[in-house]
């Protein structure tokens, strides 16, 4: 009979101890007071106020009330021991108009937040732009517009003199992919427009505005460490038909290099370029150089894989999935973590955001949701992410999302991301056993036994 003993007890593997531990939010998704203190309107408050666009008719107007709770939620970041904290910045607050005259009181938010944050030993990873455009912006054109990237590094350069003293990371865009391609052509995003020209237009004005961004930032601040945030979703092939193939390397291309490729001053990839008839009209001199400003560190967003093959929705074999019907398959971010690695040379990976939508049905004795399937979820991940580092992949954060349970975009409130419960009615935050167990985490620097669901 085998007996345990010291040597054949494994050895937790530990994370290094510069790790950033966090958790990640954005401001439309949670501050509410829609048009409080100057605020104006943006893209996300028109389309909620659009009939059919949010799945249960409800909108950003109060959210998660962090505009007037912000302190408490820092406190709860506090007792939970991240020692980071991303949000983004509403550029509505900022510059109400978009361009032009700034509103001090919505700046004076942030500063304050920013001030409680350091206070409280919490990193601010402050996202300049997270989807909620000035309407204003988007009545002259929206990003395929390029005024809006200029536009966009007047405001950044706004922000980074004010908050420049006291932040030293910044990200300038969330999910390029995102917002051109939910926004401009599946219209299932803000602004609700379905146009590939102008979705192709948009993706490049992202990134334009992402280069100018930059430059604005370390005008100001020249040792700031400044990224972006890019989301991905792996590729899984399904047949060799060269059809199939043809798919499979479209969808990789458009989804995971587009804009990685140019980031890192490869270009955009031209089969995919030419597969999807772009002529690069709003390529500009300089463009693809400003674009590839070296970046401090590269943000990832991981949450599931997607099959391709020569038919639609044709699919292999399928985990899990969370109660959005999304695949859970950590050993894809552990691959993705070593293509970036192996495909390009940024200094940093982050991994910005990853979590799950889950039920949220069980409670513990003491009312407590008990998220066994979301602690399995983020354990799954973070061990894909320790292997990444034992591989030599510098992997040197990482943040839940979400840190509260918030507005979920087109989806309304219904999908839960949180590691900690917001009550709508009372706006009262509890952790959820999954804040437990990643305070637990942080703490020991080691992945803590989970209890399988
Ligand atoms: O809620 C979103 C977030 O705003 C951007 N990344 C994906 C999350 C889950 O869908």
């Amino acid at each position: 009979m085998m007996t345990e003993t010291a040597s054949e007890t494994p050895i937790a593997r530990r994370f290094p101890v510069d790790f950033v531990w966090g958790a990640a939010t954005s401001a439309f998704q949670i501050e509410g007071a829609a048009d409080a203190d100057g605020k104006s309107e943006s893209i996300w408050d028109r389309f909620c106020a659009t009939p059919g666009r949010i799945a249960d008719a409800s909108d950003g107007r109060v959210a998660c009330d962090h505009y007037h709770r912000s302190r408490d939620d820092v406190a709860l970041m506090s007792d939970l021991g991240l020692n980071a904290y991303r949000f983004s910045i509403s550029w509505t607050r900022v510059i109400p108009d978009g361009s032009g005259e700034v509103n001090a009181p919505g700046l004076d938010f942030y500063d304050r937040l920013v001030d409680d944050l350091l206070e409280a030993g919490i990193t601010p990873f402050p996202t300049l732009y997270h989807w909620d455009l000035p309407q204003v912006l988007e009545d002259q054109g929206g990003w395929p517009a390029r005024a809006t990237a200029e536009a966009f590094a007047e405001y950044a350069g706004t922000v980074a003199r004010r908050l420049g003293d006291r932040v030293t990371h910044w990200t300038t865009i969330n999910e390029p992919f995102v917002i051109a391609n939910l926004g401009y052509l599946m219209g299932e995003h803000a602004p609700g427009r379905t146009d590939l020209g102008a979705a192709i237009a948009a993706s490049h004005h992202v990134l334009v505005g992402h280069g100018m961004a930059l430059d604005a930032i370390k005008e100001v601040q020249p040792s700031a460490e400044v990224g972006i945030v890019v989301n991905f979703t792996p590729v899984t092939p399904v047949g060799d038909s060269p059809f199939a193939v043809d798919r499979q390397r479209v969808a990789n291309d458009y989804e995971n290099r587009w804009y990685t490729d140019p980031l890192s001053g490869k270009g955009y990839p031209d089969y995919t370029v030419e597969r999807l008839g772009w002529d690069q009209r709003e390529v500009e001199p300089g463009d693809m150089e400003l674009i590839a400003r070296p970046v401090d560190f590269l943000g990832i967003n991981f949450y599931t894989r997607k099959f391709v093959g020569a038919i639609d929705g044709e699919r292999g074999e399928r985990g899990g999935v969370t109660s959005m019907g999304w695949e859970i398959h950590p050993p894809a971010l552990g691959r993705l973590l070593r293509f970036l690695d192996e495909s390009y040379d940024f200094p940093k990976l982050l991994v910005t955001e990853n979590g799950a939508a889950m039920p949220d049905t069980e409670r513990d004795h003491d009312g407590r949701i008990a998220d066994r399937d979301r602690i399995a979820y983020l354990a799954g991940h973070l061990e894909q992410v320790l292997d990444a580092i034992d591989a030599g992949v510098p992997v040197g954060g990482y943040f839940a999302w979400s840190l509260l349970d918030n507005f979920e975009w087109a989806w309304g409130y219904g999908p839960k991301f949180g590691i900690v419960e917001v009550d709508p009615r009372t706006q009262e935050r509890r952790p959820k056993q999954s804040a437990l167990w990643y305070a637990d985490l942080i703490r020991s620097s080691t992945i803590p036994p989970i209890d399988r669901p």
